[in-house]
Parts: C-alpha cells; structure tokens; sequence
C-alpha cells in the first residue's frame, strides 16, 4: 500500500525537496500551509498536481502551527505513517527581535505536534527538524554527545522541541527521532539567508543591477551542505527499526568569508570591490564556528554527502546567473548532472524553482 506523509513547513527550502523526494519514492504527501494574502508555494509549483487528477499524490492542507485545535483534526484525518515537522520561524536574526514569536513556532509547535499525535491515538513516525545552533558555543566537532549551548531564542526554541521529542519517545513509545541538522543550502534557501544572499549578489553585480553586498559577521564558521542530500537523510532516519537522534553534516568548516570568496572568484570578481560590512546584520550573541561530528550516521544508516563545498557555492551561483537572465558559469550544473538524477535534475528540479524560491523574508 502507499505510504501517507504529513510535511509541516513544505513550503520552505527543505519541505519542497522532501515533497520531491517522497513522490519519487511513490508517497503520497500531505503539507500543512498557512493563509496567507498572497501565494506562497513558489517552491511547489512545478510539482502542485491539478486537483482533478485521478493521479494526485500532493495534498496541501491549510493550518498553523499556533493552533493545536487543526493540527489535531489534520493529523486525526490524514492518519499519516510518517510526520516531517519542518514548520518553524527560522532565521536566528529575526528570533532576536521576535523571540516569544520564535518561541511560540519553533519551540511549542513541536509540542502542538506531539500533543495533536498523542491525542489522535494515530501509529506515526515522528521527525523533528533539530538543529546545529542548539550547540551554540559549544566546541567543534559537534556530535550527539556534544551538550548544547545555544546562543540565540531560536537555538534555545530547538533544544525544546529536541527533548520535547525525545520526551514523547520515552513517555509513550513514540517512533520520534531527532536529525540534528547543519548548516544546509540550494538554490531555494531563503534570500535573507548568507549564502543564497551572496549568490544571488553576485548575479545581480554581474548584470548590472548591483554594486555592493553588505553584510555582517564574515568570520563565522558553518558546516555548509547541499539541501537535496539532507532530505534523503531525513527520509532515511524514519526507515530505521528504532528512532534515534543523529546529526546531520559534512565535517568540513568554512567562513563566511571563504563563501564569498569562492562565490566572487568563480565569475572572475574580486570581492573586496564590491563586500561592505554593515553592523546592523551582527547578532547580540553569535555562534562562532560549527563542525559536524557526523560519525554516527555515516556508520549506522551509511549515509554520506557528495557535494563539496566549492560545488555547493558553484550550483548557487549558476542558479541565480540563470534566474537573473545570464548564461551559468556551467560548472554547477554540470555537478547536479554528474552527482544526481531522477528526482533531482538541473531542468526540472532546479532552473524552473530558483526564480519562485525567494523564501518568507521576513528580515535578514
Ligand atoms: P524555511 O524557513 O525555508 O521554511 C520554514 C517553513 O515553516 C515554511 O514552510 C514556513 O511557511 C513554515 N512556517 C513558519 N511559520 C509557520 C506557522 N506559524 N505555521 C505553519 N508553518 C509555518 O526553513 P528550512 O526549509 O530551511 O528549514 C526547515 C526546518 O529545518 C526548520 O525547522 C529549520 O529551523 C530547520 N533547520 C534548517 C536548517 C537549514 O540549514 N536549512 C538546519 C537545521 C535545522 P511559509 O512559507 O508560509 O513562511
Ligand atoms: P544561520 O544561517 O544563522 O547559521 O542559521 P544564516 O545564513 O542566517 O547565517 C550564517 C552566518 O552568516 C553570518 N552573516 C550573515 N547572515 C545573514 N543572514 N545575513 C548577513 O548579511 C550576514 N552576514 C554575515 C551570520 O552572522 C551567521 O554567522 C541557519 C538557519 O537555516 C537555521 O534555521 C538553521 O537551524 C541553521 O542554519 C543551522
């Protein structure tokens, strides 16, 4: 029979592969969406079934992640065999300045998840969107054992849903595992976000409409992966017998500074021309350097990134050549065409949704 998947936050960076890659695995997917004014599914378009399709496995369904009451209905009625709970505020900038917000989402969203799970009496497997912030200032390598320090209501929002989860599995048997994700990245991310910041700068330099990126912090570190190879893993977390929380990275640490850098020199720019710091985008308190500690997954669940880092920032920055009307350098698109396929391909999965993806910019 055909799996049934629940995917909160479907339309952000994660939620829209997810859907790609469960439908490719024959799924049927629910996605939990919030009214909005105005569209917000750029990220889904090119997958959004007609309705009238006798074929239709994508299911959008209208809810909120502050309102426990259609959460419960929802999952009551979807009865799905496996919930991704990506849904949350996000940007640890923006968790500065609305932190009961970010609380509220991010921290007892999880809960109202949970909790709707519990009541419906419903067989589900639960995975929660952790993540490496809630290590904070703790030092690198980070790994399951690592305790966390988180330095911003955002990270300290996750340690909850983290031990909310854990909490569920030990109090009622429930299957909840926990992927404690890096830093991950793709031509969807967000454009308040570093990295899709910088590449899509770079386009916009390169066209003409652009002369100065302004930025903050330049000397953190981050653990940056390739957001199509994070959703397998998550996928693969809840196909384990037992639930478990792993952490999520490549092991390898880079600056700010090395992602502008290898963004500026792969179109032949010299970035100190055009790289202004701006200290309104510096955090009260920032998370200085992450690096996964990624052994426990490599080992029990054989799950390994492809994308380096240099490849990474060369598939942004063809993306976003592409979006603003100029020819691709063409390396990062020689990459998605040598490292992957079926679900995830330059044409279909890449070129046609980096001009939708522009992400809830909230701030930056
Ligand atoms: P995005 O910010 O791109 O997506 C967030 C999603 O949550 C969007 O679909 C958004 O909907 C939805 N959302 C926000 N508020 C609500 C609400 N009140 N009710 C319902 N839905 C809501 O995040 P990513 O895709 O990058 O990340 C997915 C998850 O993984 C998040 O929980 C994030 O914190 C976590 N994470 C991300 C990492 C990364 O590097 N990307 C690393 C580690 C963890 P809308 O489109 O309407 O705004
Ligand atoms: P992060 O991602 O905070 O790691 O959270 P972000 O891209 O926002 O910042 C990464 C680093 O870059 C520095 N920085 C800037 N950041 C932004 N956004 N804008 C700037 O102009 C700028 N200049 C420098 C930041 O100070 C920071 O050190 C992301 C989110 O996806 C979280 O939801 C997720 O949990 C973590 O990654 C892992």
């Amino acid at each position: 029979m055909r799996k049934r998947a629940l995917i909160t936050g479907i339309t952000g960076q994660d939620g829209s592969y997810l859907t790609e890659w469960l439908l490719a695995q024959d799924y049927e997917v629910h996605g939990l969406i919030r009214r909005a004014s105005s569209f917000n599914t750029g990220r889904l378009d090119h997958i959004y079934q007609d309705p009238h399709s006798s074929d239709k496995r994508l299911y959008l369904e209208y809810g909120d992640l502050s309102c426990a009451d259609q959460l419960t209905n929802l999952i009551y009625n979807v009865e799905p065999a496996e919930i991704y709970h990506l849904g949350a505020q996000s940007q640890v900038k923006v968790s500065f300045e609305m932190p009961e917000f970010t609380g509220d989402i991010t921290g007892l969203g999880t809960t109202r998840i949970l909790e709707a799970v519990r009541r419906s009496g419903i067989k589900t497997r639960f995975y929660q969107a952790s993540s490496s912030e809630m290590f904070g200032s703790a030092p690198a390598p980070q790994s399951e054992l690592t305790p966390f320090r988180p330095r911003s209501p955002y990270g300290a929002a996750k340690v909850y849903g983290y031990w909310m989860a854990v909490n569920y599995r030990e109090a009622y048997g429930m299957f909840a595992s926990n992927g404690i994700l890096f830093n991950h990245e793709s031509p969807r991310r967000g454009e308040t976000f570093v990295s899709r910041k910088i590449s899509r700068a770079v386009a916009s330099i390169l066209a003409g409409k652009q002369r100065t990126l302004y930025l903050g912090n330049l000397n953190a570190s981050r653990d940056w992966g390739y957001t199509p190879e994070y959703v397998d893993a998550m996928w693969r977390l809840l196909q384990q017998p037992e639930p478990g929380d792993y952490v999520v990275g490549t092991g390898e640490t880079h600056t700010v500074q090395e992602f502008v850098e290898e963004a500026f020199e792969y179109v032949d720019l010299d970035w100190k021309q055009h790289v202004e710091i701006d200290p309104r985008y510096f955090r009260p308190t920032e998370v200085d350097h992450l690096r996964a500690d990624a052994s426990k997954i490599r080992r029990e669940i054989q799950w390994e990134p492809r994308v380096t880092f240099r490849e990474l920032v060369r598939i942004m920055v063809d993306a976003d050549l592409e979006n603003a009307g100029l020819t691709p350098i063409g390396a990062g698109v020689r990459i998605v065409g040598t490292k992957f396929g079926g679900w995830h391909r330059w044409s279909s999965s890449v070129s046609s949704v980096v001009g939708a993806a522009a992400g809830a910019a909230l701030g930056d």
